[in-house]
């Protein structure tokens, strides 16, 4: 059997006869991948049913929410509480924890998510995706206290995101390695189509918000200003640069074909921790970044080992292709090359 023919399910079990995974998270992960399918399909048929536009409520975030952002939101919560093992829920677009048991014990899952990102992009046709992390618990943890929930992101056991642009994909770890599923529109059903996703450790091609050069740290604007110099410069090759305002789209093109992301905490965003939320954004990036052979670091370290203090915590975030990630790290060491 050619591995296009792999669906998630089959290729699931595969990894648990390999490695073990828990049953419970593979029902979780197929109930994830059936709300990003339901999302893909209310996102492609959003004009016809008008839902394309901004609804009246700013959420958490301090953030208009998109009509699809609000959908997306449900459908991640009405499929991801049909697992036993889902103690709590965080989602990007919800102040308070969603707290689904009043007890939490050891073996208990926690899934972060952050239901459509990029959602600025949806009404100018360009990709957005969504974005989940599951952690399982150590030990119990308090059920009725929010602060319970900030388990650092080398606890996670599981990341993936989907990404919804000429094809929907579905990119998955469960600490195995990476791997890809492309919807197929005629089964209705994720299959395998990428095994074993690996970033290229170097790379010449990065992605920031140039427009925010005035904002940046010196290691940041050494870093870029070296890349816009070319063959000429310091670093005597040419570069090339990406930016499309969504991050899983970003993220998809470093697994594909290697790269460097970039949102550094700058004067402008400073005051909050920087852009990019670290417990559903930046720490199951993180998870699959690492998975894949590459690195992610705030610039003064690795993002997997911040110990949260907010569920809704912003990170500077740097990821991608190894030996670059590590460029940076050093230029904010103050080291000189
Ligand atoms: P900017 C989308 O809102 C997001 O959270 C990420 O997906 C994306 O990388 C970033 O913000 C875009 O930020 O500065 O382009 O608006």
């Amino acid at each position: 059997m050619s591995h296009h023919q792999f669906t998630l399910r089959q290729h699931l079990l595969a990894e648990q006869a390999r490695h073990g995974i828990d049953s419970d998270l593979i029902l979780l992960l197929e109930d994830i991948a059936t709300a990003c399918r339901i999302i893909s399909h209310r996102i492609r048929s959003g004009a016809f049913a008008n839902v394309l536009g901004a609804t009246n409520n700013t959420n958490v975030q301090g953030e208009t929410q998109k009509q699809l952002d609000v959908i997306a939101n449900d459908e991640f919560v009405e499929h991801c509480r049909n697992c036993r093992r889902v103690a709590a829920l965080v989602s990007e677009e919800v102040d308070e924890v969603y707290w689904l048991k009043d007890k939490a014990v050891p073996g208990d899952y926690i899934v972060y998510f952050d239901p459509l990102d990029g959602s600025s992009n949806l009404d100018v046709n360009l990709s957005v995706g969504s974005i989940f992390s599951v952690v399982r618990l150590p030990e119990e943890i308090d059920a009725t206290d929010d602060r319970s929930v900030l388990r650092p992101g080398n606890e996670q056991i599981c990341a993936g995101y989907s990404v919804y642009g000429p094809s929907t994909a579905l990119v998955i770890t469960a600490g195995n390695g990476v791997s890809g599923f492309t919807h197929h529109n005629g089964t209705g059903e994720f299959r395998l189509t990428s095994r074993n996703l690996t970033i290229p450790e170097e790379t010449s091609e990065f992605a920031i918000n140039a427009s925010r050069y005035v904002l940046w740290d010196t290691p940041i604007r050494r870093y870029f200003d070296e890349c816009i110099a070319g063959k000429s410069g310091p670093r005597e090759q040419g570069f090339n640069m990406r930016w499309t305002a969504s991050m899983v789209a970003e993220v998809h093109r470093i697994l594909t074909r290697g790269g460097i992301f970039m949102y550094p905490a700058d004067a402008g965003n400073r005051a909050t921790g920087g852009k990019l939320r670290l417990m559903y954004e930046a720490n199951p990036m993180a998870l699959i970044v690492e998975q894949a052979g590459g690195a992610a670091s705030t610039g003064t370290e690795r993002i997997m080992d911040v110990q949260p203090t907010s569920h809704h915590q912003r990170v500077p975030v740097i990821l991608g292709s190894k030996s670059e990630v590590e460029r940076l790290d050093r230029y904010h060491d103050g080291a000189i090359s």
